[in-house]
């Protein structure tokens, strides 16, 4: 399984090359009232020290934001190991982790009764359809959002190893209704902009667009109504190469735009200038390439860009610039008004069933899909440097850093390149 190639190619880095036992991935188990949220994530490295105060702070941020409904005072979600850990690091075997819901009472039909009236937008109607039901609860009980927390977990264990390879990953709420903000992140200033999300309710660096953000909410609680928006994640420090252009499976974009749309009420994802490229001139849209010898050292490699339209991938491959992943949110198809529907047993009209909700999770979703996001890249960055455990990894990164930093190869490594 090992080839080591020390000696073989010269240099001074360490040249430990594996081959990974599988690829990394994760499942999620358990329903919005079932005992627990399950989270089984397999193809971790061992010896990847699981930051607690990490873990269970995305959880507790997704848990939050301005507009959320009554269940986010009862749940404090914590991330409690199951499997695959030992003194606080991986040990390379599949790793379980447990999210408890106190609000447990799925067998309970008084406090936890069937649902007949579909939620138009809601999981609701092709559910109890396709599971030949009238009762939408089996379909709504996993179809809801309260599944993200475990998904939240496994992009925030995968953070845990992608901060040994320097890359950082920040997510935030660029709109909600009509309220936007125009971000102005850059590799120099996220930190900042991190700090002022924080200190924002919606998650919005921005005070003002906040501000903005809260009434929209406020007028659409007023109403009855929801609102959806707009959430952006940037990811710093990648190195240039990860996904492929060789199959489109292994792309990178292919990859994180299923990943993102695949977060409950996603309904577009965009790489970079997204949809706006479409009335644009190639001479505006392509990044033109220039090597700045002072910045070899960084992630870059050198090869700087003065715009980052193409949002950090080309090719479905990284290319050392910020990725930049934009996703659009609908609004919560849960109205306190209801919308007009059918009852599914005697197929009458009747108004959508409420069931207990937010009237905004736009919030939510950003720390969703910058977790989401950040076990792709773990995907990726696994699949590129390999290694048993976390030492091989760092190491594999390093060397192939080194060598891509030489380039162009003299030879022998030439003739092998
Ligand atoms: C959510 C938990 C759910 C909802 C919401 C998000 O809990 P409950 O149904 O008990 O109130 O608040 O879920 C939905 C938006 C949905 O469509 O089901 C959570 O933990 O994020």
């Amino acid at each position: 399984m090992w080839r080591h190639v020390k000696g073989e190619f010269g240099g001074s880095a360490p040249r430990l090359y594996a081959k990974r036992m599988g690829t990394l991935n994760y499942h999620t188990a358990g329903e919005s009232h079932g005992p627990a949220l399950i989270t089984l994530i397999q193809g971790l490295p061992a010896g990847v020290p699981l930051d607690d105060d990490l873990i269970n702070a995305e959880l507790a941020r997704r848990q939050g934001g301005y507009g959320r409904g009554g269940r986010q005072r009862i749940e404090t979600d914590r991330a409690e190991y199951l499997s695959g850990v030992r003194l606080g690091k991986t040990i390379g075997a599949p790793l379980t982790i447990r999210i408890a819901n106190k609000d447990s009472r799925l067998d309970d039909l008084e406090r936890t009764p069937p649902v007949h009236r579909p939620r138009p937008g809601h999981a609701d109607l092709a559910g109890s359809v396709k599971w030949l039901t009238t009762d939408c609860r089996e379909t709504l009980e996993r179809a809801s959002a309260r599944e993200t927390a475990a998904r939240t977990a496994a992009g925030a264990v995968a953070r845990c190893l992608l901060k040994y390879i320097g890359v950082e990953v920040f997510g935030f709420v660029r709109q909600i209704h009509t309220a936007e903000w125009t971000p102005d992140v850059t590799p120099d200033n996220w930190r900042e902009r991190l700090a002022q999300r924080d200190e924002s309710d919606v998650y919005c660096p921005d005070p003002e667009t906040s501000q903005k953000m809260r009434a929209s909410i406020r007028t659409a609680k007023e109403e009855k109504d929801t609102v959806g928006g707009l959430v952006e994640t940037h990811v710093f420090g990648l190195p240039i190469g990860l996904g492929s252009s060789m199959d489109w499976r292994d792309k990178l974009d292919s990859r994180l735009a299923g990943s993102v749309m695949g977060v409950q009420a996603m309904k577009a994802v965009e790489i970079g200038l997204g949809k706006a490229v479409a009335s644009m001139f190639g001479s505006e849209v392509h990044d033109p390439i220039r090597f700045d010898a002072s910045k070899r050292e960084s992630s870059t490699l050198g090869f700087t860009r003065d715009r980052n339209h193409a949002g950090g991938l080309e090719g479905g491959m990284t290319n050392g610039q910020p990725l930049v992943v934009r996703a659009t949110m609908k609004p919560i198809s849960t109205l306190l008004r209801g919308l007009p529907s059918v009852d599914l047993n005697s197929k009458a009209a009747s108004d959508s069933q409420y069931e207990r909700s937010d009237v905004c999770a736009v919030s939510a979703a950003s720390v969703v899909v910058e977790n989401v996001v950040a076990f792709e890249i773990a995907k990726a960055a696994l699949e590129k440097f390999g290694g048993d455990t976390l030492l091989e990894f760092v190491q594999n990164w390093e060397a192939f850093t080194e060598k891509a930093r030489m380039l162009p190869l003299e030879p022998p490594e030439a003739t092998i390149a």
